[in-house]
């Protein structure tokens, strides 16, 4: 087995592999949206890698050497070799593989390559070693290959294969790349930058999707008591470090089919599947008392802080709040909690039609706003 570590990395004295290694990293995209946007088009990386099997001999030497004056780095093996195991551990970027006959071991071999990667990774490219008929070249397309060069000795026409390829496989990567570009920005969308809980926008689409499909559900408005002190007496800085850790408290305590967000500001919230009838003002205490044992460190400065809470819950039966109407509901609770001195639960009534069309009218003055208590 040939698994010279000298071909790991070769420069390219062809000015080709700079070209064609102008790819994303494999292992996917990290940093910041913007730091990811500034990286576009993706940096380039290294010398992409050519595993080339075939049998030792002179003429594999050749292609060895073809291979590496164009740029690639190359790896070359047997089919006797562990394959699988290299190609697990080194993830070339191309396989180039000799193909004997219709059924010979190099057809298996790139059958078993195909169905480790079904995701279609790895291009795989079959050269002929003698001369070879129609139903060889499909007996090895079908097998999974991409492509099959049929002329034995035909190097040119090899390496403009093995081009093609790698311009498919970047093509292929760049598009990947741009899927996860995509998804991460939607995540970013959704999140809270500060406590890494939902945000405000993916709280109102999980209370929506809850109320739509018609099951019972509960929102509970936490909000920090004199949160203004905290910041004006230890720093904005502290008072970050408190959201940040009230956040993390809220969502360790939280179950796993509900959900809990940072609303805005100093309130957070969660939207618990399931009313809870007589029950609420207890859950509402037990995430109180949770928020009010939270010790923080005494350089952080803030102790004995407490949070006030603001249920709201729909039983199912009776007419279907909007989400607006029941936070709403939960925002009226809420103050009432604050007025009653702070540091305790309160919950609204069960929502009833006049009840909603009341709060109705709450809505444009609760909309967009955080902070108001
Ligand atoms: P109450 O008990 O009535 O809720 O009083 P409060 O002081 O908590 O409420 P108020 O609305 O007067 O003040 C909220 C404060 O929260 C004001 C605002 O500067 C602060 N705040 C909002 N977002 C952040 C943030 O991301 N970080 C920090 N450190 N402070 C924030
Ligand atoms: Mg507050
Ligand atoms: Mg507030």
């Amino acid at each position: 087995m040939n698994l010279n570590p000298s071909h790991a990395l070769l420069p390219s004295p062809l000015g080709l592999a700079s070209s064609i290694s102008s790819v994303p990293p494999r292992s996917g995209v990290r940093g910041t949206p913007e730091e990811r946007a500034e990286s576009l088009p993706p940096p380039p990386v290294c010398a992409r890698r050519v595993l080339l099997i075939d049998d030792e001999g002179p003429s594999r030497d050749d292609l060895v050497e073809v291979l590496r004056v164009e740029g690639y780095a190359v790896c070359a093996l047997t089919v006797n070799d562990p394959v699988l195991e290299f190609i697990r551990r080194a993830s070339p970027d191309l396989v180039l593989l000799s193909a004997d006959g219709k059924e010979g071991i190099g057809i298996d071999l790139c059958r078993e390559l195909r169905r480790l990667d079904p995701g279609h990774l790895t291009p795989i490219l079959l050269f002929a070693v003698d001369d070879c008929d129609e139903e060889a070249v499909v007996a090895g397309l079908v097998s999974g290959a991409d492509d099959y060069v049929v002329a034995p000795g035909r190097i040119a026409e090899l390496k403009a294969r093995v081009r093609v390829q790698l311009r498919n496989l970047r093509d292929r990567e760049l598009l990947r790349w741009a899927r996860e570009q995509r998804s991460s920005f939607r995540d970013e969308a959704l999140t809270d930058a500060l406590t890494r809980l939902p945000n405000r926008r993916a709280i109102d689409r999980a209370l929506t999707a809850a109320l739509r499909g018609g099951e019972s559900t509960t929102v509970m408005l936490l909000d920090i008591d004199h949160f203004k002190i905290i910041n004006d007496t230890w720093g904005h800085a502290a008072g970050d470090e408190v959201l940040r850790s009230i956040g993390a408290t809220l969502g360790l305590c939280t179950r796993r089919e509900d959900i809990v967000g940072r609303f805005g500001g100093e309130e957070f919230v969660v939207v618990l599947r399931g009313s809870l009838g007589d029950h609420a003002d207890i859950l509402g205490d037990r995430y109180r008392q949770t928020v009010g044992a939270i010790v923080f460190p005494d350089e952080l400065g803030p102790k004995g802080i407490t949070v006030s809470v603001g249920i709201a819950q729909w039983d199912g039966l009776c007419d279907r709040p909007t989400p607006a109407q029941l936070l709403a509901l939960a925002d009226s609770a809420l103050y009432e909690a604050k007025r009653a001195g702070r540091d305790r639960v309160r919950v609204s009534d069960l929502p009833g039609r006049d009840d909603l069309t009341t709060r109705a009218s709450l809505e444009p003055q609760y909309s967009g706003q955080t902070g108001t208590h």
